[in-house]
């Protein structure tokens, strides 16, 4: 079937690697330029969407992801605490909603969610939707009926990163595969839940790995309508502490290369903004990223403070989504 004028290409789900590394290869100025103008075809330029998180489960997960202080593998300085209590955690969403905060984003430090602690979850996310946000959860691995039973209690987005490409994974964790979290993605999808699906960059991974990461979140059955794109924070006791940095430059491209391949998602400026400069993150937005986290904490590390972002955002004439 033709297409009328003017209407917006297909969105693609056919990208090679050897494409992509092409893509986050090309001169700098060319893929930037390209990002723009893709980003700029679906979104308004100068707006972005911000969500506030709040960790509701910390410490002693069972999984053994090497970049992260809350494994029970790991020696880090964290406090567990066991699972919050609903009142406290939609004190909190108050909070953010009177700050203007479109979506609340909770996460917990688990493998996979048991029956008992996604009741008092469920109560949670019914709790933001009744002050009129949009929630969004990170709870490990789902079965198909607990991604039901979220999307009935009125969840908006589950988030659940793939991390790295498939190659390089079993560098990052081993007590889980990837088939493991295309299936959790799988079931979020089926469920008819808004998918949050990204990864890491820093990890260790050469840019191969970072295109294959791209194409499979590019080439899943419908691109994930967030891509959070998370720069390593180094956590002291974890075995990723003491990896050399990533240049800013190159996870600049990535965000381009994530922008020109899922033109109508919002890909979310996330992890690591705190150790970027304020030109780094304007750079990022000129690639195309047009969400973030917003808060002086992420889940239990420090977020660029919301004092910075205000500034920032006043320089940069953005501002963020209405809600
Ligand atoms: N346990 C759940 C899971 O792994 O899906 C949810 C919480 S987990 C902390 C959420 C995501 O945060 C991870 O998938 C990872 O991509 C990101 N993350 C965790 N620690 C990080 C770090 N030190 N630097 C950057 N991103 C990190
Ligand atoms: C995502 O991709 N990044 C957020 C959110 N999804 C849950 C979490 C970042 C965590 C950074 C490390 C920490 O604060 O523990
Ligand atoms: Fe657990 Fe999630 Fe941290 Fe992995 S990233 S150790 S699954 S909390």
């Amino acid at each position: 079937m033709s297409h009328a004028r003017n209407s917006k290409p297909e969105l693609r789900h056919d990208w090679s690697v050897d494409e992509v590394e092409r893509l986050i290869a090309r001169p700098f100025m060319d893929l930037l330029f390209e990002a723009q103008a893709v980003h700029r075809g679906h979104f308004d330029p100068h707006t972005i969407q911000v969500s506030t998180l709040l960790n509701i489960k910390t410490g002693g997960c069972a999984e053994n992801c090497g970049y992260c202080s809350q494994s029970a593998h790991h020696d880090t300085e964290l406090e567990r605490e066991q699972l919050l209590d609903v009142d406290a955690v939609l004190a909190d969403a108050r909070k953010a909603k009177e700050a203007g905060i479109g979506r609340f984003c909770m996460g917990a430090a688990w493998r996979k969610p048991n029956d008992k602690d996604l009741d008092k979850v469920i109560a949670m996310i019914q709790g933001v939707k009744a002050l009129g946000m949009e929630s969004c959860v990170t709870l490990g691995m789902l079965t198909g009926e607990q991604a039901l039973r979220l999307k009935e209690a009125g969840l908006d987005y589950y988030n659940h990163n793939l991390d790295t490409s498939r190659e390089y994974y079993p560098q990052v964790v081993t007590t889980r595969s990837y088939d493991d979290r295309l299936d959790t993605l799988a079931h979020a999808r089926k469920a008819g839940l808004s998918v949050c699906a990204g990864g890491i960059l820093g990890l260790g991974e050469t840019r191969r790995d970072r295109a294959a990461m791209l194409v499979e979140l590019a080439n899943l059955p419908s691109h994930p309508q967030s891509v959070p794109l998370n720069k390593l924070v180094k956590v002291p006791g974890t075995p990723m502490a003491d990896l050399p940095d990533l240049d800013d430059l190159e996870f600049i491209r990535t965000v381009a290369a994530a922008r020109i391949m899922m033109p109508a998602s919002h890909v979310r400026l996330s992890a690591g903004r705190e150790a970027m400069s304020d030109e780094a993150q304007a750079l990022c937005f000129f690639a195309g990223a047009n969400s973030l986290f917003y808060g002086d904490r992420l889940l239990t590390t420090d977020n660029a403070t919301t004092d910075r972002d205000r500034d920032l955002f006043q320089r940069l004439d953005l501002h963020a989504l209405a809600v």
